[in-house]
């Protein structure tokens, strides 16, 4: 037997807690970590593959800098010491020609952002973003909307639920190690499980009750759904009444969408709707609505999660075991945080460029609104752009169209593991180590039971990369900034963050983790308190009126593609993380390609028979591609499904390269366009033209 390290694998950005086993130096085994609730050993095919990521010699191995036109791929070696220089001297170039801000930054939300910000707020620049507005800022904003909490200050416990309801929530695909098993658990306890969507999954085969729903029409779903509720007085009204604010101009709201009217629209039957209505009756409270994901990408996704959202208070599951519950931090527990690496650094004097944005949406922060300034120089240009875990030209649409915006900077880094096509496109590519090879600043984990967890290098660095904490202090000191990161080695970050909490580096030692509460915590039932303006939860919220935008919108039918023409739907497999994995030894041995699912009647009008290959064009006809049909009963006949992440235009990466079509490069002409609420991308108001090839 090996050492024992623990860790939090990095192969997706969930970032589950894992024991990892090393022998000689080598990696030997990685398995979830046993001591967290959960996880009990298990993890998911993409984190098993982490061994096969770390002995390949496809990731990026050496710090490059572009040597032909963008995009050429074509590269010199450099030593990290001539990279950095090579960045530091172009961002001070553009920082003394067009201001601080004009550097910007974008990151993958989650555990480890305080070192990215600290660094961003190091530079004096306010333009940080997350990727979130590519994922689940919509989800985001509509449950702040409600509760005043962002969707990471909130949670879910399944395990101890009686009915859950996922809408386009694929959570047996599109997974989380935890979140699985706890729904496995819930269910073997007896939970029933409602899944909706446009196509059966995974999840549909496990379901209960399986809705196949008409793409975009969730939020009509939702309304009949909640004019039942309402109407046979299925509600829990001592709740709404005690927490509640607005219920009666949901009340008033909510009459013309009868479950008859919303059959109409989604195609879900008034029955089948009327059955789900007393099923979760039955259930309640113990009936948890997940507020949706990825569900968040149509132009009304803010509003099909708030409703979502907010049928969790209509029937009282709101902070009470097997409902919706509210994350709590270190606070909660009586507990001091860690300290941000980011204190005594001074708040840049700019604001962040979407602040000065004309009808912008809920929130800041978002990207769109970065690549708007990158191209018009309004309010302010920002012609560096940094991108570090946030492959922006595989995860935003069409990476064509987006290069009109990327030709606008004086610099583009990529700060990756990968080979990515943000990667490929830019100036210089930072290697960062993998995740087995570094250690990562200590993060919380928030929940009902909140804890303190640690990423500790299992094994020595490959190649000539460098931990990402390494090279932001380098890189700080280049810029002059040196003081804000006087680190010298990992231990003096621990060091910093741990002061005051009264727990030590090798109270990690054990278990990888430090837990700050030993029962799970809940707020008093009848005290129960929000983030809110008004403390409530705001069916009508304070805040959206002040911003001109209703809480509760008037349908809306969502568009009917042309003949010939289907709305594209993508989502995940349980067998890849993003376009990150595709190119993985193991991985791709699993699933080397993915295809294009077509309704059957559909595909039998085309004369397209299952495996017959399709060509799909894009929107704007700009682009177009050919790939086997997947012929299936299973999908709604107005969408096509294919996987994200394929089609690989990278040819250092052998074994995806050319597998596949890649989704993004369908999305032509949808940059900007996101969700005018919520600010998330609506990658699905696409309608791609399919025919036989
Ligand atoms: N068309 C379409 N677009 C989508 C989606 C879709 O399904 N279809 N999905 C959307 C969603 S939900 C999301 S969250 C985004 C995801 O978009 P991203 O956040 O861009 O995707 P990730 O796969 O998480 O990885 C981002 C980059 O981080 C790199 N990376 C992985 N591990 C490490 C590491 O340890 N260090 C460093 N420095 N880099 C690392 C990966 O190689 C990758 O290039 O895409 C969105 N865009
Ligand atoms: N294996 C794996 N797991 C992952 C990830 C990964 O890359 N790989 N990524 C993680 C990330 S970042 C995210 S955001 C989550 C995403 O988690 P999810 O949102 O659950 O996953 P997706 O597969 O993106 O999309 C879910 C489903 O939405 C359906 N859908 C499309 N349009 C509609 C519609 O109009 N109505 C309804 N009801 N359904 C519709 C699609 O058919 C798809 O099956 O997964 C996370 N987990
Ligand atoms: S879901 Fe899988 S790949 Fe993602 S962090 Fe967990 S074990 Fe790793
Ligand atoms: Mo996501």
């Amino acid at each position: 037997m090996g050492k024992f390290v623990y860790s939090l694998c990095g192969m997706c950005a969930v970032r589950c807690p894992v024991r990892v086993e090393v022998e000689g130096g080598r990696v030997r085994w990685i398995e979830g970590n046993p001591h967290v609730g959960g996880m009990e050993g298990s993890l998911c095919a993409k984190g098993s593959a982490a061994i096969s990521f770390e002995y390949d010699s496809e990731r990026v191995q050496t710090p490059l800098i572009r040597a032909g036109a963008r995009g050429s791929g074509k590269w010199r070696k450099a030593s990290w010491d001539e990279a950095l220089d090579y960045i530091a001297d172009k961002l001070k170039a553009v920082q003394a020609r067009y201001g601080k801000k004009a550097v910007a930054l974008t990151d993958r939300s989650g555990l480890f952002t305080d070192l990215t910000k600290s660094f961003i707020k190091a530079l004096g620049s306010p333009n940080y973003f997350d990727h979130d507005d590519s994922c689940a800022k919509n989800v985001n904003m509509a449950v702040q909307s409600l509760f005043g909490y962002g969707r990471g200050e909130t949670g879910y416990d399944y395990a101890n639920a009686k009915h859950i309801v996922l809408v386009g929530r694929n959570i047996f695909e599109a997974l989380n190690v935890k979140e699985v098993n706890n729904v496995l658990n819930g269910m073997e306890k007896g939970a029933k499980l409602t899944y909706v969507d446009v196509r059966a999954t995974t999840t549909a085969a496990k379901a209960d009750n399986f809705y196949r729903i008409r793409p975009g029409a969730d939020y009509a779903f939702l309304l009949g759904l909640t004019h039942e509720i309402i109407e046979k007085g299925y509600y829990d009204a001592e709740f709404v009444a005690r927490n509640c604010s607005g219920f009666d101009e949901l009340k008033e709201f909510i009459q013309p969408y009868t479950p008859e009217w919303a059959e109409k629209e989604c195609e879900i039957s008034a029955a089948n709707i009327r059955d789900l209505a007393a099923q979760l009756h039955e259930a309640a409270p113990k009936v948890i609505f997940h507020g949706g994901w990825m569900l968040a990408r149509y132009y009304d996704s803010f509003y099909v999660s708030r409703m979502l959202y907010l049928l969790n208070a209509l029937l009282g599951s709101v902070e009470i075991k097997g409902g919706f519950t509210i994350a709590k931090g270190p606070g909660d527990c009586g507990r001091k945080g860690l300290q941000s690496l980011g204190k005594n650094i001074p708040e840049p004097e700019d604001k962040i460029v979407d602040a000065a944005m004309p009808g912008k949406s809920m929130g800041t922060g978002h990207i769109v609104n970065c690549y708007k300034a990158m191209k018009t120089g309004e309010p302010y240009p920002i012609r560096a752009l940094i991108c570090y875990r946030y492959d922006v030209m595989t995860s935003l649409p069409d990476p064509e169209g987006q290069k009109k915006y990327l030709d606008n900077l004086d610099l583009l880094v990529s700060i990756d593991v990968n080979y990515s096509e943000t990667a490929w496109y830019a100036d210089v590519i930072l290697p960062e180590a993998t995740y087995l090879e570094r250690s990562n600043i200590i993060c919380t984990q928030k929940g009902l039971k909140p804890q303190f967890a640690i990423r500790r290098q299992a094994v020595e660095p490959l190649y000539d990369s460098k931990p990402g904490w390494e090279i932001f202090t380098l890189l700080a000191e280049k810029m002059g900034v040196g003081q804000y990161f006087p680190y010298k080695s990992i231990e003096d970050i621990w060091r910093v963050q741990l002061e005051g909490t009264g727990v030590s580096i090798e109270d990690f030692d054990a278990k990888g983790v430090v837990g700050l509460s030993k029962d799970a915590v809940f707020q008093e039932r009848d005290k129960l308190k929000f983030k809110t303006p008004s403390g409530k939860i705001e069916f009508v919220s304070q805040n959206l009126t002040k911003n001109n935008f209703p809480s509760l919108k008037p349908y809306v039918s969502p568009q009917k593609p042309a003949p010939g023409h289907f709305r594209l739907v993508f989502g995940r497999s349980p067998a890849q993380a993003h376009a990150q994995s595709q190119n993985n030894a193991y991985l791709n041995e699993i699933l080397p390609t993915n295809t294009l699912w077509i309704n059957d009647k559909e595909a039998v009008k085309m004369g397209v028979a299952h495996g017959d290959k399709v060509k799909i064009t894009a929107p704007d006809g700009s682009y177009s591609g050919v790939i086997a049909a997947n012929v299936t009963p299973f999908i709604h006949p107005e969408a096509v499904f294919m996987l994200h992440g394929f089609g690989s235009a990278i040819p250092l990466k052998t074994r995806s390269f050319g597998k596949g079509l890649s989704d993004n490069r369908f999305e032509t002409g949808l940059v900007e366009a996101i969700d005018p609420v919520g600010g998330g991308v609506a990658y699905l108001e696409c309608f791609v033209k399919v025919e036989k090839a």
